[in-house]
């Protein structure tokens, strides 16, 4: 498990910065912009080691206007988006955030993003704690 984890770090190329110290972040990415939108969405594994669980509240970046914590549904046979306002990641839980599935998404993006950009995030938890984590832009091409 752990060594997935460090093999992740040095293979995403993502840097992790660990405020909770129960908490581990790592693969941590994002598309580069689409021409003409607005929006983006941003990528991360995240890994609860402690005994209890953490709640993910929100999260935010300079880089758009808002920032929010989203998962992809089935509904009526198609795929919708809903924003989760409180995510729980149970004790030993380890969450991928991806196409298709949890993500950040980002709303008013300020520029585009291009291959190679770091985009810097702060992540909330409900017991006040934050995590900082540095996403790097990767092609769609
Ligand atoms: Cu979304």
């Amino acid at each position: 498990m752990w060594r997935i984890l460090l093999a992740l770090v040095f293979l995403g190329g993502g840097i992790n910065l660990v405020a909770a110290a129960e908490v581990e972040i790592s693969n941590v990415w994002m598309k580069e912009s689409i021409p003409g939108t607005e929006n983006g969405a941003a990528y991360f594994t995240i890994s609860n080691s402690s005994a209890a669980p953490v709640v993910l509240i929100g999260a935010n970046t300079d880089a758009a206007r808002a920032t929010e914590v989203h998962q992809h549904v089935m509904r009526d046979g198609m795929m919708r988006m809903r924003r989760v306002p409180e995510l729980v990641i149970e004790p030993n839980q380890t969450l991928v955030f991806q196409p298709g599935g949890y993500h950040l998404m980002l709303f008013g993006v300020k520029k585009a993003f291009k291959p190679g950009e770091t985009v810097d995030f702060v992540l909330e938890f409900n017991d006040g704690d934050t995590a900082t984590m540095t996403a790097v832009v990767k092609t769609i091409r």
